[in-house]
């Protein structure tokens, strides 16, 4: 048997002292933080939370390239992505889901009816959530300290479609339909209170839900009415198909106002490309993304990455899973506990504003736009 001298099996302390440094540089590469996305990703408006769920996971993307050390240790983020389909139950089960994965924070719900009930369960395990698109006030109104929103809400938009319908465009009667959510309910409600204080009349008042695809019989009885407006609290899935009927009644020359969920690229697709859509003015939270001041160059790493899916929300789910990371980075911790705190204290330049909360987590000033559609295209009026 061959001879093998002891030397050839020996380490000396330097090497020793390498490969511990090597093992603990890979147990802190190794140290994950789930950031979690949560909305309706399937469903009428699966558009709209792909696009949410994309600025999320292009922010993360972006984030692990910098590669960001907090509390001493090397973090790589990692996306939970989560389908609440838009229902209030399934909605509560995915957040119960994420408390429980101990999720560093989650960029959702989409739609009021989802936030609400499930900002109750964020907040009673800890887990920050901000949302980049349910715009009823009951949101906030609770005062949460894990619960933000990054746009106007719809006494904002409401209010301010109603001032553009009665002073910009001088319109007299208007019909308002909604879809019974707590978005489109609570945003028609806003719509009339300020339309009557401006003097329009309010000629119809009626309601579909959700689901909806048909609205020939409510169309019909408000032609009835003889409006020169049509006010819709809902979703694009709806007023696209409604703005087709529109035109099918002869309706198409009437004004039709909607909220952010109608302001969409696809509405004039679910339109069926509907010369209707011509008449819609819709209002969005925010500053569009061609006018915010590095908008442009978002868009262009945006559709880079997921082409053709922009929607609307992407660039304030983008920022507001920034602004998690940005707290953590001045807590210099990613442990909820610890962090939280610090999320009231944001002042974070993003893309879409410079970010600032209310003590009950409204942004300090949101904006809103009004937009149309030009041959089809959403086009920003201010
Ligand atoms: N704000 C439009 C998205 C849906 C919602 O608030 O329910």
């Amino acid at each position: 048997m061959a001879y093998l001298p002891p030397v050839r099996f020996a380490l000396t302390a330097a090497s020793i002292g390498a490969l511990l440094a090597m093992a603990s540089a890979h147990a802190q590469d190794a140290q994950v933080v789930k950031i979690a996305h949560a909305g309706p990703t399937s469903g009428g408006i699966a558009h709209i939370g792909k696009d949410t769920e994309n600025g999320v996971r292009m922010a993360i993307d972006e984030l692990n390239a910098q590669g960001l050390t907090i509390g001493g240790k090397k973090i790589k983020f990692e996306l939970v992505a989560e389908d609440d389909a838009g229902d209030p139950k399934q909605a509560t089960a995915v957040a119960q889901k994420l408390c429980d994965m101990k999720v560093a924070g989650v960029v959702g719900h989409l739609q009021s009816g989802t936030t609400i009930p499930a900002s109750s369960i964020y907040h009673n395990c800890g887990v920050p959530h901000i949302t980049t698109a349910a715009t009823n006030p009951d949101v906030t109104k609770p005062g949460y300290k894990t619960t933000y929103r990054l746009i106007a809400n719809d006494n904002a938009l409401g209010a301010a479609l109603a001032i553009y319908a009665a002073d910009a465009l001088k319109l007299k009667n208007v019909a308002v339909i909604d879809d019974r959510t707590a978005y489109g309910q609570g945003l028609a409600d806003v719509f009339k209170e300020t339309a009557k204080k401006k003097g329009m009349n309010v000629v119809a008042s009626e309601f579909t839900t959700d689901k909806a695809t048909d609205f020939m019989a409510i169309l019909t009885n408000i032609r009835g009415k003889k409006p020169d407006a049509i006010f819709y609290g809902g979703l694009d899935s709806q007023s696209g198909p409604m703005l087709r009927q529109l035109d099918q009644l002869g309706l198409g020359n009437v004004k039709f106002f909607s909220g952010d969920g109608s302001c969409t690229e696809k509405l004039s697709e679910l339109a069926s490309k509907s010369p209707a859509v011509g008449n819609v003015t819709c209002a969005t939270g925010g500053i569009a993304v061609e006018k915010m001041a590095g908008g442009q160059d978002w868009k262009k790493r945006y559709d880079a990455k997921f082409p053709g899916q922009f929607q609307i929300y992407s660039p304030y789910s983008y920022d507001a899973t920034m602004v998690l990371v940005d707290a953590m980075k001045r807590a210099n911790s990613v442990d909820p506990k610890v962090y939280v705190p610090q999320l009231a204290k944001t002042n974070y330049k993003g893309v879409t504003a410079q970010i600032q909360f209310t003590n009950k987590g409204e942004l300090t000033k949101p904006a809103v736009t009004l937009s149309v559609y030009k041959n089809g295209v959403r086009t920003p009026l201010n």
